[in-house]
Formats: C-alpha cells, sequence, structure tokens
C-alpha cells in the first residue's frame, strides 16, 4: 500500500477540482439583485471582521497568500465542502419529510458499476478492515417500499482513502450503485470504513495546524439514494462510538445518521441495518401549484 500512502493534497485537490468541473453546472441566471446582495453581504462579513478584530496587513497578507495557495492545491471543492456545504444542504433540505441528509464531499463519482442486490462493493481480495453488511429497505413516506431504488454509495478505505483520488487504487474501489430487490430491500457487502483525516499537507491542512483545529471526520459511508418520481437525498451514515461524530471537522453528522453496528449472525464481521425514507418529488411542484391559486 505504498503508492496510497504517497497521497497528496495536491493530487487529490486536482482530482476533485476537476470533478467539479466535469460536472457541476454554474446556476447561470442568478440575477443582479442576487448576485449583489450575496457577494454585498459576503464582502461585507469580511470587512467587518478586519474591522472588528482590527485585523494587521501582515495578517491580510497571510491571508491572502493562503487564499492562493487553496487554488494552487486545487482545495477549493475541500474548502468549501468541509466549511460551507452544511449549511448550503441545511437550506435545501430544510422541507424534507424523510430520511435527513448530509453533505456530498469533494469524493463522489457518478456512473458507478450498478449491480443488484444483494451486492458486494469492489475491492481487494485482501482489503484491510471489518467487513461490514449495511441492508435495510428504500421507501416512500407511507411506508411504501421502492424495488429497482438506486443506492450509489461510496467510502475510504482502511486507510482513509479514496479511488481516484489518492494513487495506486483500482478505479472503483468501494464504490457502487446498488439497486433494490422488489422489496424494497438491500444488502450491501463493504468493509468498516475508518474515521478520515483530511489532507494535512496542503492548505487546508496549514489553516488547521495554524488555527490549532483537528482535521478528522468520523468514519462514514456516503450514499445518494434515489427512485422515479422520488427526491434523490444524499447522506452519510456514521457509527457509534467513534470519537469525531461528536466534532467532525466538516460540521456534518446528525443523530439520526449514527448507527450501532452488531456483530454478524451469519458471518465475519459487523452488520447494520438503515432503511432510506424518500420524500415525494411533487412536493416542489405543490409550492408551484398552491402560488398559482394566488391573485398574481
Ligand atoms: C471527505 O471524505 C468528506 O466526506 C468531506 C466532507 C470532506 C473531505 C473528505
Ligand atoms: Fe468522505
Amino acid at each position: 500500500m505504498t503508492a496510497e500512502t504517497q497521497a497528496t493534497a495536491a493530487a487529490s485537490g486536482a482530482g476533485a477540482t476537476a470533478r467539479f468541473r466535469e460536472n457541476k453546472t454554474i446556476a447561470a441566471g442568478t440575477s443582479t439583485e442576487r448576485v449583489n446582495a450575496l457577494a454585498g453581504r459576503l464582502i461585507k462579513a469580511v470587512n467587518d471582521v478586519v474591522l472588528e478584530e482590527k485585523v494587521s496587513y501582515d495578517e491580510y497578507n497571510a491571508f491572502k497568500a493562503w487564499l492562493i495557495r487553496v487554488g494552487e492545491d486545487g482545495e477549493w471543492p475541500l474548502f468549501l465542502d468541509v466549511w460551507v456545504e452544511h449549511s448550503v444542504e441545511e437550506v435545501a433540505n430544510a422541507n424534507r419529510h424523510g430520511s435527513k441528509g448530509t453533505i456530498e464531499g469533494p469524493y463522489y463519482i457518478p456512473d458507478a458499476p450498478v449491480q443488484q442486490s444483494p451486492a458486494t462493493l469492489p475491492m481487494h481480495e485482501d482489503e484491510p478492515g471489518s467487513q461490514l453488511l449495511f441492508q435495510g429497505e428504500v421507501k416512500g413516506i407511507a411506508g411504501e417500499p421502492l424495488g429497482g431504488a438506486m443506492i450509489e454509495i461510496w467510502h475510504a478505505d482502511d486507510l482513509g482513502f479514496y479511488s481516484q483520488f489518492a494513487p495506486g487504487l483500482p478505479e472503483w474501489n468501494l464504490r457502487g450503485a446498488i439497486t433494490t430487490d422488489d422489496q424494497g430491500k438491500f444488502q450491501i457487502n463493504t468493509i468498516q470504513p475508518a474515521p478520515y483525516q483530511i489532507p494535512t499537507d496542503g492548505a487546508c491542512g496549514a489553516l488547521i495546524a495554524a488555527a490549532g483545529w483537528h482535521a478528522w471526520r468520523p468514519a462514514h459511508l456516503h450514499l445518494k439514494v434515489s427512485a422515479p418520481g422520488y427526491r434523490l437525498i444524499t447522506t452519510q451514515l456514521y457509527f457509534e462510538g467513534d470519537e469525531h461524530v461528536a466534532d467532525d471537522i466538516a460540521s456534518a453528522v446528525k443523530p439520526e445518521l449514527v448507527l450501532v453496528p452488531t456483530r454478524r449472525a451469519d458471518g465475519e464481521g459487523l452488520e447494520v441495518t438503515y432503511d432510506f425514507i424518500l420524500d415525494p418529488h411533487h412536493q416542489d411542484s405543490e409550492i408551484a401549484v398552491d402560488s398559482s391559486r394566488g391573485p398574481n
């Protein structure tokens, strides 16, 4: 595993930046009024810090140098997803009734090979880490089982590395897209992910060290769950007893998302059960219908 230990912040940052450029569409059509309001408030917030904290030229120049380095290291996706995305997610998912969502983070890759449940994620034959059977059901908010729902799952290996962002790992290692059976049930065999430390050798790591913070996220599974006619949910699941559940650097843990694995009844390792409850799509359009009833 020497290749993996040579993973650098700049390499995974460059990968995350390239991924973002390929797949995210910038919200074209944001109105002048909205840009004025948001950019204006952001600039004012920074100026307020300068004035209230009496920021010196040395501090201002250190800040400028650091911002330049964030770009050089490709760490804008990492920086934003660790320190800002949780609030965006809170706004985006405030009106859901089903399962809790949380942040996507910088390491999602679409179009993983599709498998039907029961499935085993692609991994090395001697993949380090305890075996984990992750199982449950996908349903709608009335409890209706969603057969053929899609569960995209991705997670770090036992050393905390994500395939396609650290060198030396098979392309789809510990990544998959699993469809539920006609009862909406799924069984996914994988390994227990390890707690994850965000790269310490890049600009974000330098900030963390300079501020006396820690770089840890609790061990987590990343998921996107979807079914036709239902709202896709992006979420993560965590494990009770992990010390970083209580102080995730990315502020992305919610109590509903912390699972308690048990010894596996019919084999080695651990098993854990979680049901995903999806909101129907039409809730968004209901809002549109309601407002169309008004005088304008
Ligand atoms: C991760 O694995 C992650 O999930 C987030 C949010 C940020 C950095 C690395
Ligand atoms: Fe992650």
